[in-house]
């Protein structure tokens, strides 16, 4: 099998961070070389943009302004880190990427589907993750478990309504494309998930 891309996606607290944790831990197991990593972010110019888009209170992005923010961070993670993994052989499982751009931007914002379906090609040429993951959970669920961290940032203090439409714009890419997302019930205690996703991936690796 060549090297996978693989990307974990699900609105605020569905516990992606948890479960990556898991998978990183299995591939290791059967003797998979991966990198890790995560969007926005993941180079040290992304992680200072990643900054700009979460914790600019004063002068706080436009939604372009944040739709343009979150390509030019991956053009940069895509260029020197995504792309140079998965050429140097290494599997790549990475914490959120264009689906996101597509659930919060396009489904949370309302930017124009089209224009990041342009800016899409633009940064990516034909790349697209083999494998997207999203951790499906009512919103409720998502936020109490994300306030149980604390400090919420920008986008985490949006309403309740911005995360429902970030929920259906994920089952609206799955559904466009069923061979590449998984669909996973996040709602269950963590290891009943891990189990369930691990099975799930086994059978789709062959591994
Ligand atoms: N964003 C965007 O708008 N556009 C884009 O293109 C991209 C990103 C790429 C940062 O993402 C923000 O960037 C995010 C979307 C936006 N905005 N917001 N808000 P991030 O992924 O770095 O941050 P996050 O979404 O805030 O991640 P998160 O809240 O950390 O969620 P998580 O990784 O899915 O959850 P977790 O850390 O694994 O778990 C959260 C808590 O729940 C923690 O205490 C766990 O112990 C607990 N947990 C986890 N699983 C369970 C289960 N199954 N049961 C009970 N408790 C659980």
């Amino acid at each position: 099998m060549k090297p996978q891309f693989v990307t974990l996606e699900g609105v605020e607290g569905a516990g992606k961070s948890t479960q990556k944790a898991a998978i990183c831990a299995w591939l290791s197991a059967r003797g998979v070389s991966f990198v890790e990593t995560r969007e926005p972010g993941g180079t040290p110019l992304a992680e200072s943009i990643r900054t700009l888009l979460l914790h600019t209170e004063a002068d706080p992005p436009t939604a372009l302004t944040e739709l343009l923010l979150m390509f030019a961070a991956r053009a940069q993670h895509l260029e020197t880190r995504i792309q140079t993994a998965l050429n140097a052989g290494h599997w790549v499982i990475c914490d959120r990427f264009t689906d996101a751009t597509f659930a919060y931007q396009g489904g949370g914002r309302g930017c124009s589907w089209s224009w990041i379906e342009t800016l899409e090609t633009l940064v990516q040429g034909s790349l697209r993750p083999d494998t997207t993951i999203v951790f499906d959970v009512p919103v409720d669920i998502g936020l109490s478990r994300a306030a149980s961290r604390g400090h919420a940032d920008r986008i985490e203090r949006e309403d309740h309504a911005f995360f429902e439409r970030v929920r259906r714009a994920y089952q609206r890419r799955a559904d466009a494309e069923p061979q590449r997302f998984v669909m996973i019930d996040g709602s269950p205690p963590a290891e009943q998930v891990t189990a369930t996703l691990l099975t799930t991936l086994a059978i789709r690796w062959r591994l």
